[in-house]
């Protein structure tokens, strides 16, 4: 009798020790929150604590709730246990910014407060921060969890916080962008930016033009040299792809359960190789040509023809239902105006329209389309050539050559988003080891993203009240893999993340410097282990 009572509490001891959760961790978040505080103590996290959610921020716990059933096996009951642990949502007007959440973990309470489901949604992006790692890819052993007692408060610098991504270049999986977008919204990011059009590829489905599909979404070689020259190597095979319509709608479904907006660019008047080779009349020569097979810039744009206008409209009819989100990017860098100087109709326009020359002619142009796509309640989005012979009067300005045009665009009254090249483009090196694969070139160390300020010194207080904010860049042409994608994006998304979500006074004061957001982010490297990120390692 006396050994069967010792045997039970040995059994008993070791489920006990078996099942002992690991002890809580340190939660330092990334990106930086404008307040947190921490104490001693734990809040025990397992699958009896209930959860509660006002009506108004259900999106948010539930995503939460399908978090802790993939990540670790169990839902939480909705309001089963009013006296046990609880994690609750809670709708707060009171909290000033639209993003911005309280979130507080007490020894048997977390509560969420925000008044919109996005910002709950971010609450609950800083708690998954509280998790160990491990949990992200379900090797945490225990179904039992420690979450350290704190307190935040939080809200972003910036409502712009964007990712681009060049789909033309390069083709990336349905599977890949939903990664990307999963990444993103772990970093309080709210913008993808979906680079769909160019030379080299066009990428959405377009079911009136039937030859996008089968001509501009392909090209004749996969291999392509460097800039401006001819393939070093050919492989004669066929490189591309498009998403279909009902692809674009899962990913932009996808985003949206994730609050992140997806803004389509649809190329134009210039990176517009590949359609006119679908359909030659969009050019001025009306003569055949190929999806480009080398990097650059073509000559051959579209022509300001009525023919393209209705082309252009017709796109634009079956881009914009798909994308709920108020802007589309138009495109308009770096469009030669040869073809146009050369083509009678070009300039009987620029006389007819009173035009001063082909500049005015592609503000002219650009002006059209925003004004086609303005009465369909969007707004336009344009790279800062469009501000050469004069702004669309609606037109949101993405300054990359610099941040002149940003400041010029500020300064006459419209908003702006910087991604210039010295801080934001993610296909430059990253570090100067002869390891780094082949990039386009440029040099952009995590440190210079991490230090960047997207509010140019020219713009007084008001002015920079039309900065929207930042984003990288991932332009594709010496990214072929998914990847080298996320090698070439991490960790510079995290500086970028850093940069226009949090306050700088707060980070300078607080974190000092570059060097603690390198310890925070040598922590964060098990984060992205866990989801198996292939980032560069700087550290
Ligand atoms: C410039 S940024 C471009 C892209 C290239 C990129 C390479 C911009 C609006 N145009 O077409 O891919 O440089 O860094």
């Amino acid at each position: 009798m006396r050994s069967n009572i010792f045997f039970k509490l040995v059994i008993l001891l070791c489920i006990v020790s078996c099942t002992k959760p690991e002890p809580s961790i340190t939660p330092f978040i990334l990106p930086t929150p404008s307040f947190d505080g921490v104490s001693n103590e734990d809040f025990v996290f397992d699958k009896n604590v209930s959860l509660h959610t006002d009506f108004e921020l259900r999106s948010a716990a539930n995503f939460a709730n399908d978090f802790f059933e993939e990540k670790l096996g169990y839902k939480l009951p909705y309001d089963s246990k009013p006296n046990g642990n609880l994690l609750q949502f809670i709708f707060d007007e009171s909290i000033e910014n639209e993003e911005g959440y309280e979130l507080k973990v007490d020894i048997s309470l977390i509560t969420i407060k925000a008044k919109t489901a996005k910002g709950a949604f971010y609450a609950f992006q800083s708690l998954r921060q509280f998790f160990p790692a491990t949990v992200e890819n379900k090797t945490f052993p225990h179904k039992t969890i420690l979450l350290k007692c704190a307190l935040i408060k939080d809200a972003p610098r910036f409502v712009y916080r964007g990712m681009h991504l060049d789909v033309s270049r390069h083709f990336f999986s349905v599977e890949f962008i939903k990664k990307y977008i999963d990444m993103m919204a772990m970093l309080k990011m709210n913008t993808f930016h979906w680079h769909l059009t160019d030379d080299q590829g066009w990428r959405i489905e377009i079911k009136q033009y039937p030859e996008l599909q089968k001509v501009a979404a392909y090209r004749d070689e996969t291999l392509i040299g460097h800039y401006n020259e001819e393939p070093q190597q050919f492989d004669g095979k066929k490189y591309g792809g498009f998403y279909t319509q009902e692809e674009v709608a899962a990913i932009v479904k996808y985003a949206t359960e994730r609050f992140v907006t997806v803004i389509p660019e649809i190329e134009m008047p210039g990176h517009s190789q590949a359609a006119i080779a679908a359909y030659p009349n969009l050019g001025c020569t009306g003569k055949p040509t190929k999806v480009a097979t080398k990097w650059g810039v073509f000559e051959d744009i579209y022509c300001p023809t009525a023919e393209t206008f209705t082309f252009l409209e017709n796109v634009l009819d079956e881009v914009m239902p798909l994308f709920p989100g108020k802007y589309i990017h138009i495109g308009g860098d770096e469009a030669p105006k040869t073809r146009w100087k050369a083509c009678e109709h070009c300039q009987a326009l620029i006389k007819k329209e009173k035009l001063k020359d082909e500049y005015g002619l592609q503000s002219y142009f650009i002006a059209r389309i925003e004004k086609y796509i303005n009465s369909k309640g969007k707004q336009i989005i344009g790279w800062d050539e469009i501000l050469e012979g004069g702004l669309a009067p609606n037109a949101t300005v993405m300054s990359w050559r610099g941040t002149e045009g940003a400041v010029e665009a500020a300064k006459a009254g419209h908003n702006v988003i910087l991604t210039p090249t010295s801080h934001a483009y993610f296909d430059y090196y990253q570090s100067d080891n002869d390891a780094e694969p082949l990039a386009i070139g440029g040099y952009l160390p995590l440190e210079k993203v991490y230090n960047f300020n997207p509010i140019p010194k020219e713009l007084n207080e008001e002015e920079a009240k039309h900065v929207l904010g930042a984003q990288g860049n991932l332009w594709t042409e010496y990214i072929s893999t998914s990847e080298q994608a996320e090698y070439m994006v991490f960790p510079r998304i995290i500086a970028m993340a850093e940069v226009v979500w949090s306050n700088p006074t707060k980070r300078d004061y607080q974190q000092k410097d570059y060097q603690h957001f390198t310890y925070r982010l040598s922590l964060f490297h098990k984060r992205l282990d866990a989801q198996n990120v292939n980032y560069a390692n700087h550290l």
